[in-house]
């Protein structure tokens, strides 16, 4: 057998014929985007994007230079680096069709923490017209209960401390904002990239309470000068396996150390509001709007949240994926029942979109079967997803008095999962969450007051004054206790 070829500029036209490569020359891009949080979606979506107008001569400004704030984020750096900054995205259709394609628009990686003022003054360079972020929701630093910014965060504090080696991305932002403002330079765009609501509106508020404590003069320069649009993202990407890896290896003849896999559906819409110019990626798909509101709502409160309902009942009845959750019809019906009866009321009517249409085809896409998303990754950091994804849901259908019974058995899986770690067979469950051990402890009071993970309150705000959702929810926790089989519970309420 012949060798793989190693995934590297020089080598793209020895790859085999069918993986599609960059057709641009890539030493004349520039970097007019910094981009914090290099991780898979990043990679299929935005990156994805940029490289389809990059083939576009006029583009070449707006090649993308990759920011990892962390140590964890060496590894990616490490590798994308070997390669040139190539990597490839392998798409995979639910009938087995798979696309592969080099993606060339990461031109350059910084590792932020071993040079943070390397990185500030690469975002405050004359060429970077566009700092983006994907951080998560959990990056975002703010109470989503009050839905302010906590300043009670320890890198917080350090950065307020040391402005000129931050460790968040409020810390960085504000730096290069501070010294573009020092050169007379124009600001950059802030554009969010985090399944967030309002995530534009929602950096500018952080940023601005951040910049505020450091200096109340440059927080109203970036009030006055710094666009942050709002959008809607959406490209289901799974943790990037080693069969992945192998796949590459063995069907293509190719070595690629960090790949990405992701379904073919991808949707952007994004509201044109930049400060410094943007590409022009409506050519390649993405539909900018005026108000992106109602786009992004229908994205969280349906898919987000429709796979955290997969994810947290599947974990704890054993199933592994999500499109393994979608061929259990128990699941299946399920989920279709929450976004139609507790999802679909409360959305707001979406210009040119038919929401059944649109629930049709998530159910469609959570099944691909070669996506196999695991549910493990949907569970990751769900203290960060939940209230954002499902809790807004919960206490708009209280308001109105609609029906809550599908969301409160999410929340009372997930005090068991919190508690207990384990799925109904006893095998244990991989949690990660940065609030792992207070979810922990307040899941564990159960068995003295059924109501104790409730009292998470950045969480759950107020639900547990709540007596309507309280009702329901205790007796479903009474239940779930008693036999862990959460599949009876959820034949019961259908
Ligand atoms: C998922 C998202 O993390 C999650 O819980 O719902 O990553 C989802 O796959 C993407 O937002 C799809 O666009």
């Amino acid at each position: 057998m012949t060798e793989p070829v190693q995934l590297k500029q020089e080598n793209l036209h020895r790859l085999a014929d069918e993986i599609a490569c960059p057709s641009y020359d890539r030493s004349k891009v520039k970097a007019g985007i910094v981009h914090i949080g290099v991780g898979g979606f990043h990679r299929s979506h935005q990156a994805y994007y940029t490289d389809a107008l990059l083939s576009d001569s006029d583009a070449s400004d707006w090649g993308i230079c990759g920011v990892g704030l962390r140590d964890a984020d060496r590894k990616i750096g490490d590798i994308l680096k070997a390669q040139d900054y190539l990597y490839t995205l392998i798409v995979k259709h639910p009938q087995g069709t798979i696309e592969t394609r080099i993606i060339g628009s990461l031109i350059d990686f910084m590792l932020a923490c071993d040079d943070p003022g390397a990185v500030i003054d690469r975002m405050a360079s004359a060429d970077t017209k566009i700092v983006s972020l994907t951080i998560t929701e959990g990056g975002y630093n703010f109470n989503p209960a009050t839905g302010e910014f906590d300043f009670e965060n320890p890198d917080v504090r350090h950065d307020l401390e040391h402005p000129s080696s931050p460790k968040t991305v409020f810390g960085y932002l504000t730096a290069a904002l501070k010294k573009r403002r020092a050169l007379g330079l124009p600001a950059v765009t802030v554009q969010s990239c985090d399944n967030i609501q309002h995530n534009g509106d929602m950096t500018r508020k952080m940023l601005l309470a951040f910049a505020h404590k450091q200096d109340a003069d440059l927080a109203r320069w970036i009030e006055s000068e710094v666009c942050f649009p709002n959008a809607m993202v959406d490209r289901i990407t799974p943790v990037t396996t080693p069969e992945d890896i192998a796949y590459l290896r063995s069907a293509m003849g190719l070595e690629d150390q960090w790949p990405v896999t992701c379904e073919p559906f991808t949707q952007w819409v994004i509201e044109d509001d930049f400060s410094n110019g943007r590409p022009a990626w409506e050519k390649v798909g993405a539909q900018f709007v005026p108000d992106v509101t109602p786009y992004e709502k229908m994205k969280i409160r349906l898919l987000n949240a429709g796979h955290s309902v997969l994810g947290m009942l599947g974990s704890i009845h054993g199933h592994k994926t999500i499109d393994g959750c979608m061929a259990d019809p128990l699941f299946a019906a399920y989920v279709r029942r929450f976004m139609d009866v507790e999802a679909t009321p409360v959305l707001d009517p979406v210009a040119g979109v038919d929401l059944e249409a649109y629930k049709d085809s998530l159910i469609e896409r959570f099944g691909n079967p070669n996506i196999k998303d695991s549910v493990a990754r949907i569970c990751l950091e769900s203290s960060a997803k939940l209230p954002v994804f499902l809790v807004p849901t919960i206490t708009e259908n209280l308001e109105r008095g609609g029906s809550i019974k599908f969301a409160a058995l999410v929340v009372a899986a997930w005090c068991f999962y919190s508690d207990k770690g384990v799925d109904r067979h006893g095998a244990r469950l991989d949690i990660v969450d940065a609030m792992k051990d207070e979810l922990h402890q307040a899941a564990k009071g159960t068995s003295d007051d059924t109501l104790s993970f409730l009292k998470l309150e950045p969480i759950f705000g107020d639900l547990i004054g709540d007596e309507t959702f309280t009702a329901v929810y205790s007796e479903m926790i009474e239940a779930l206790y008693e036999n862990p089989d959460i599949s009876a519970r959820m034949k019961k309420l259908l």
